[in-house]
């Protein structure tokens, strides 16, 4: 490319994306033409779960309907508008009881009233198209965990999961590879809430996380990436009220705090990439655990035309990233 025509790419690129600010808070938005097109919608959740996909306990909320009991967290309400999402490991307490009082009375902490938690194990004859690591596009082992005592051949496996996705659609063209302008980044705030904690020898049980991968097969099929969010980790401390968790981990419920994670690397082509933001219960199926999401958004990085630049951008972004360890199909542990 002539010095010419970078200079004017990137003034073209700059316009871009000052309109692509100017329009974020859209309940569609659209990147900007220079850039590769993202699709996604009802990014704060006040459209209630339009264009959302859910897997077992699902729903949207106001305020004042679900609060974290530790330190002065009480009600966690939505960030901007009237609605954020929930996703629960609460089962309905009509068939099972999760949570329960000092009295044993039954509490209850699921959402949805009318949808449990999808089954998540690892065996075999359970891993049907319904189950959630299947839904997910994930394998069977993806989301259990290794044990604290490092015995990677009998790790310590998911029961029962929900979670909310969107498909985003775009195409990379060559010259966009050719810029180093052929990633993206997804951006959202999020809370956890729990009742569950720290198991013994075992450690940290349920956990929440983000999945992107790419439905259509591209180049980057076998790329699953599982990044953990919010997790378990304190004294189990018994709940005393239905929707009031023991713990709540608001770190990234703060709109100048978004939390960010990026895709890079892309060859040309056109994409679509599953995100999925879930709630694991593990070890077992009790204890419930909750994530709160609102402001999604996803777009093309870097912003700035230089691929040198970029290349700084991501790798900042994932020098905070806290990496889930997987298994693979045998249960060894396999990094992503
Ligand atoms: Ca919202
Ligand atoms: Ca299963
Ligand atoms: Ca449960
Ligand atoms: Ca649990």
């Amino acid at each position: 490319m002539s010095l010419f025509l970078s200079r004017y790419s990137k003034l073209i690129h700059s316009a871009s994306t000052i309109t692509s600010l100017a329009l974020i808070g859209n309940l569609f938005w659209l990147n900007s033409a220079r850039a590769f097109d993202i699709t996604f919608s009802n990014s704060g959740f006040e459209s209630s779960l339009t264009d959302w996909g859910t897997i077992g306990d699902v729903n949207t909320i106001g305020s004042d309907l679900v609060q974290a009991s530790n330190g002065d967290t009480g009600f966690i309400n939505p960030l901007g508008g009237i609605n954020q999402a929930i996703v629960t490991t609460g089962y309905q307490t009509i068939n099972r009881i999760d949570d329960v009082d000092g009295s044993n009375s039954t509490l209850s902490f699921n959402q949805s009233t009318t949808t449990n938690p999808v089954d998540s194990d690892t065996i075999t004859a359970n891993n049907s198209v319904n189950d959630f690591q299947t839904q997910l596009g994930l394998n069977l082992y993806d989301l259990s965990i290794p044990r604290i005592n490092g015995d990677t051949s009998t790790p310590r496996t998911s029961k029962e999961a929900s979670a909310i996705y969107q498909d985003l659609t775009f195409t990379v063209t060559q010259s966009e590879v050719d810029a180093g302008n052929n990633a993206f980044e997804v951006s959202f705030n999020w809370a956890y809430l729990t009742n569950d904690g720290v198991s013994g020898d075992l450690g940290n049980q349920d956990y929440s996380f983000i999945s992107i991968y790419d439905v259509t097969g591209g180049t980057d099929s076998t790329a699953k990436n599982i990044e953990l969010l919010g997790d378990s980790n304190q004294s189990i401390i018994a709940p005393t009220a239905s929707n009031n968790y023991s713990y709540g981990d608001t770190t990234y419920y703060d709109l100048s705090n978004p939390y960010t994670t990026s895709v890079t690397g892309l060859a040309a082509g056109d994409y679509t990439y599953r995100v999925s933001l879930g709630v694991v219960d593990v070890d077992n199926f009790g204890r419930s655990s909750a994530l709160l999401i609102d402001n999604f958004s996803a777009k093309q990085v870097p912003f700035d035309f230089s691929p040198s630049a970029g290349l700084l951008v991501v790798a900042g972004i994932f020098g905070f990233k806290k990496i889930l360890q997987k298994n693979d199909n045998n249960g060894n542990q396999v990094k992503e």
